[in-house]
């Protein structure tokens, strides 16, 4: 560049301008080379889709980029960050972001509230090096984390950790249903069991499925490794171990000085380490949380595949196995997947429909949720609609609510997005459902019916303009 130009830009302050690299788990972006600040922009996406938890069975989870964790965004310290949030149109919920690794105010919460449809932007600097969490701090806070709206952001420091051959990024979470671990098909958020801390489920990177089998991490023996690892929660604080290995470093929470030769490393919910190991000899190691039952019954277990060649003097493997007749010796074996207890629950009913459209909110017994979504159980408001205006209700699903209305003497103001994807058959159907369960009572719906009430619905305003 030109002398003069380039006098005139240090002047004014201007950084170089780069675009963030942004990986899904289990990769990280690669490490950056460049040794003076940066604007850098990120920019993440909330997307809400249902995923695997385990094998078959599915949840509605709510994610930064369409993962879970969501996106593992690499600066380095110093650096300045235009960052985006979008909200993509269709989702149902408003989400934000508060990132750890921000100094300010709720950590960039309040300034990317973002509705559905809509994309908000906020700066800052990143005063502090290390590997943080981030997460979506919308009400109610607990349930979009357990939902799992989390990931981790880190911030280089200005002097880098040395060069690794392999760099993996690992999230514990907690999740958690109304039915116990292994039950099949799609399973409602359960929101006692989350104020009560008790999980069904407790999986890296989203899913029990995340590191096994072909997912499985790699690595060749004579290589080092580096893992990013955090903890989502909500609820719970990770023993994290890897069976067979011994971490050469980790650096403790995240920050920047090293604690050497350790077996388990406490990872906190909202917090995280960076741990470092060689990998000495072939085999598969398993990534575990060391609260044990959490790994062979709620499914923290993740596998690191190391290919030889291996090495005998440091590990032999088996030399000898002849009888003994001792006192009795009592045998345990580990087993390498955690087993689920196959009860397959797939009803293409009313039920099911509500627990794909309504439950994430209103909650899998119609309970609602405390100063966010009214009840549908026994509720009042919803027993006039059943009973003596029905072309409401069926307006309501159709176009969503918002404005005060109060339910069992309860006041709510909230905003509920019009649900997509029901035929006159299946609104039928969840109607009938939703009006005649929950202790609710109201005469059937019929397709017929739903058809005539939705056709005389009043016309809908044109939507105003983009944005
Ligand atoms: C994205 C969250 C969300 C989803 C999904 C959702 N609702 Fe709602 N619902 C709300 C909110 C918030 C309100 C309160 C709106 C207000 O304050 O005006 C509400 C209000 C209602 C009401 C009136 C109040 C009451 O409790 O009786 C009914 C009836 C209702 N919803 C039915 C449903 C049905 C049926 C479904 C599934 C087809 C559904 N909702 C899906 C959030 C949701
Ligand atoms: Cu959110």
């Amino acid at each position: 560049m030109h002398v003069a130009l380039l006098s005139l830009l240090l002047s004014t302050g201007a950084l170089p301008e780069e675009k963030a690299v942004l990986t899904d788990p289990p990769n990280v972006p690669p490490p950056i080379t460049r040794t003076t600040p940066a604007k850098v922009l990120v920019e993440l996406e909330v997307v809400e889709k249902v995923m695997q938890l385990a094998d078959g069975v599915e949840y509605t989870f709510w994610t930064y980029g369409g993962t879970v964790p969501g996106k593992f965004i690499r600066i380095r310290e110093g650096d300045t960050v235009e960052f985006w949030l979008a909200n993509h149109p269709n989702n149902k919920l408003p989400h934000n972001i508060d990132l750890h690794a921000v100094t300010g105010p709720g950590g960039g919460a309040a300034s990317t509230f973002t509705a559905p449809g809509h994309k908000s932007r906020f700066t800052f600097k990143a005063l502090n090096p290390g590997l943080y969490v981030y997460h979506c701090a919308t009400a109610p806070v607990g349930m979009h984390i357990a939902n799992g709206m989390y990931g981790l952001i880190y911030v280089q420091p200005t002097k880098a950790l040395p060069k690794v051959d392999r760099e993996y990024y690992v999230v514990q979470g907690d999740f958690y249903t109304d039915a116990d671990f292994g039950q099949k098909g799609l399973q409602p958020f359960s929101m006692k069991r989350a104020i009560d801390e008790r999980p069904s489920y407790v999986v890296f990177n989203g899913s029990a499925l995340s590191m096994v089998g072909d997912r499985a991490l790699k690595g060749k023996v004579g290589e080092s490794v580096r893992l990013f690892v955090g903890n989502g929660g909500p609820n719970l604080v990770s023993s994290f171990h890897v069976i067979g290995e011994i971490f050469d470093k980790v650096y403790t929470e995240g920050g920047t000085k090293a604690q050497e030769h350790v077996q388990t490393t406490i990872v906190p919910a909202g917090g995280s380490a960076i741990v470092e190991f060689k990998l000495d000899t072939d085999g598969t190691y398993i990534l575990v949380d060391h609260s044990i039952f959490r790994t062979f019954n709620k499914g923290s277990l993740g596998m690191m595949k190391v290919e030889g060649p291996g090495k005998k003097d440091i590990y032999s493997g088996k030399e000898v196995d002849e009888v003994y007749l001792g006192d009795e010796a009592v045998a345990t074996s580990l087993k390498a997947t955690p087993s689920a207890s196959a009860v397959s629950s797939a009803k293409p009913d009313g039920k099911a429909l509500y627990v794909s459209s309504c439950a994430m909110c209103h909650q899998a017994e119609g309970q609602g949720v405390p100063g966010a979504f009214p009840p549908l159980a026994k509720s009042d408001f919803l027993d006039t609609l059943a009973n003596k205006k029905r072309g409401e209700l069926v307006e309501i699903v159709l176009r969503g609510k918002t404005g005060k209305i109060t339910v069992n003497g309860v006041e709510y103001n909230g905003v509920m997005t019009a649900v997509a994807g029901l035929d006159d058959e299946k609104l039928a159907t969840l109607l009938t459902w939703v009006t005649s369960s929950m202790g609710n009572k109201a005469p059937a719906f019929t397709a017929d019916e739903v058809k005539k009430l939705r056709e005389a619905l009043p016309e809908l305003p044109k939507p105003a303009g983009g944005h």
